[in-house]
């Protein structure tokens, strides 16, 4: 796909636990209005944006948590915001906790869906990279509880044809991997969506804060350069019932460069005009796969995980 569109991303600043669903896609629909307001073909919603992050909270049966899920698209939560995207020919990418029988079981995913704008459900992504932990940890005052609450993804990285361009996506902990985006960028990508719930606190180790918004960045620009791509990132941000969250949310060109960056950490819009051709030079130059690539020596990245003769 070549040429030039207006694309947009809503961040989401904090939904606490008390807050419904209802009132969560009343701010989308806001920010969704406001993008179309500024001419944009799509905007991209967080991860788990229906809700509060409750992975970072102790529950011990689904009859505890099974209210934070979805189980059919759309959902009756999320239809209004469906219908207002058809209203308004905007399309849109929206995480979500998704709950589906497959094969007789029970799953839930971390799941994100790719809406076109005269409504059609074009892709779905499940969330592969699922960090913390399966039992609580009690290092910190919350949790994260990813491994608990999801199974791993089983929908692989794919992308998807869009009236803007082949779209890739991934969710959070997904884009600090740089095997997301090379998969999604051998298969053409142009354009890679994700949300994010990132604390600012990290729980296992010492970091300082100002590193988790720096290896944010870090990730996106390398992610959006090294496969000659356009990356949207959308934040749930600010204190969830005084847990914070860093904001950040970005538009990266395929150059590596940060084009557009949100200022605070609540409700709010960015776009930016991405000219789809800047990422066909860089695919075309010094990442042209088909002529640089040698995959011979690669052979490591999919037949091992950890790091071999490892003592540590
Ligand atoms: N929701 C996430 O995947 N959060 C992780 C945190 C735990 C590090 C992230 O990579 O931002």
């Amino acid at each position: 796909m070549a040429g030039k569109h207006v694309l947009a991303v809503g961040q989401l600043g904090p939904i606490h636990l008390k807050d419904t669903k209802a009132d969560a896609v009343d701010r989308m629909i806001a920010l969704l209005r406001s993008a179309a307001g500024k001419g944009a073909e799509w905007i991209v919603f967080p991860e788990l944006a229906l809700t509060t992050f409750f992975p970072r909270y102790i529950y011990d049966t689904p009859a505890d948590y099974d209210r934070f899920y979805e189980e059919n698209l759309p959902s009756a939560a999320m239809k209004p915001l469906f219908d207002e995207a058809l209203r308004l020919g905007v399309g849109f990418y929206l995480g979500f906790a998704e709950k589906i029988v497959e094969d007789g079981e029970t799953k839930r995913y971390n799941t994100s869906v790719l809406v076109e704008g005269t409504g059609g459900i074009i892709g779905k992504y499940r969330k592969v990279h699922l960090p913390g932990t399966i039992e609580p940890v009690k290092k910190a005052n919350f949790e994260h509880l990813e491994k608990r609450y999801f199974d791993v993804g089983n929908l692989g990285f794919n992308t998807f044809a869009s009236p803007i361009g082949k779209i890739g996506m991934c969710i959070c902990n997904d884009r600090r991997w740089p095997e997301t985006f090379r998969v999604m960028a051998l298969q053409g990508a142009e354009i890679f969506m994700l949300g994010y719930n990132t604390p600012t606190l990290n729980i296992h180790h010492h970091e300082p804060a100002h590193l988790r918004e720096f290896h944010h960045r870090l990730s996106l620009e390398s992610a959006a350069y090294q496969n000659g791509a356009w990356v949207l990132s959308a934040a749930k941000c600010g204190a969830e019932d005084g847990f914070a969250m860093i904001g950040g949310s970005s538009i990266v060109a395929p150059t590596g460069e940060t084009v557009v960056r949100a200022s605070g950490e609540d409700d709010e819009v960015i776009a930016y005009e991405c000219d789809l051709d800047l990422g066909t030079y860089i695919r075309k130059s010094v990442f042209d796969f088909a002529r640089h690539r040698r995959i011979e020596h690669y052979g490591l990245i999919t037949s091992t995980t950890g790091v071999l003769d490892s003592d540590e």
